[in-house]
């Protein structure tokens, strides 16, 4: 049996990592993107290691239009027939009051979060409407069900997703692609050290105490999400730690 290809978004670190070594320990090629080109090459010495799937990275800013199109036109036949696109690629900069707020950070989560995502998707569902099958994944969060002090713009970029998940599923219904969104609570990545701007410190007292989720649990949800036979979508899926409760709510003392 061929391959399916899968085209995983911020694969250089963190869900996006994890995801793209479980699908390809699962059989499915794999396009990781990301702008750090070391680090990908990193994952894709791992993925080698560990599975027998191809790799192929593609460096580029998912928040540039262009570069978008162009990563995408510059794939070969053989890789232009994406099965799978895990919208992954995101962040949050800054935690502070909406009235304290930079709005250079507003720009960065906005780009990314919502713009570089539509930009990606709407490149790779012209492949997939065209092929008539596909698999589109968006990873929300639990900030995009609930909101929480300090977590404004952030928050309003994956309410976005949200509801872009819901618009593009009911778009691309007619031309026999899925879409899912799979919803996280807290993760321990690089997301924090990417919100607190580099200070690990910080980034690390997010998790004191506590048993977050890891990387590989979310990948373990893609999987599931991804290999539901043909006439089986899952929707939508929030994923909490035990420890958390809600947004607001984390138990520090199991
Ligand atoms: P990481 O910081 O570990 O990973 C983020 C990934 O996104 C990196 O690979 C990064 O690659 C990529 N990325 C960020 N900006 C860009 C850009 N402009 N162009 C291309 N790639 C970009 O964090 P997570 O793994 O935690 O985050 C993955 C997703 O999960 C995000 O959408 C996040 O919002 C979501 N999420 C995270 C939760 C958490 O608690 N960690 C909870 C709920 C959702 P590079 O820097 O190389 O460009
Ligand atoms: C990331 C989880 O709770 O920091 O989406 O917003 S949270």
């Amino acid at each position: 049996m061929t391959n399916k290809i899968a085209l995983i978004t911020g694969a250089s670190s963190g869900i996006g990592e994890a995801t793209a070594l479980i699908l390809a320990k699962n059989n499915y090629n794999v396009i990781i993107t990301g702008r750090r080109e070391s680090k990908l090459k990193e994952v894709e010495k791992k993925i080698s290691l560990e599975s027998d799937s191809q790799v192929l990275i593609l460096s580029f800013d998912i928040s540039n239009q262009v570069s978008c199109e162009k990563a995408i036109d510059s794939l070969s036949e053989k890789w232009k027939n994406i099965d799978v696109l895990i919208n992954n690629a995101g962040l949050a900069v800054g935690l502070s009051t909406f009235q304290d707020g930079i709005v250079d950070d507003w720009e960065r989560m906005i780009d990314t979060n919502i713009k570089g995502l539509l930009y990606i998707s709407r490149k790779v569902s012209e492949i997939m409407i065209a092929r008539k099958t596909g698999h589109i994944v968006n990873i929300g969060s639990i900030a995009g069900k609930e909101v929480y002090p300090n977590g404004n713009i952030y928050c309003a970029t994956k309410h976005a997703v949200e509801a872009l998940t819901k618009a593009m599923r009911i778009d691309l219904l007619p031309h026999g692609i899925k879409v899912s969104g799979v919803c996280p609570g807290m993760v321990e990545t690089e997301f924090s050290v990417v919100r607190f701007k580099g200070d690990e410190e910080k980034a690390s007292k997010v998790y004191q105490g506590l048993t977050p989720l890891y990387a590989e649990d979310i990948a373990e949800v893609i999987l599931f999400v991804v290999s539901r036979p043909p006439h089986v979508n899952i929707n939508d899926i929030l994923v909490m730690p035990t420890i958390q409760a809600s947004s607001t709510v984390v138990f520090r003392g199991l």
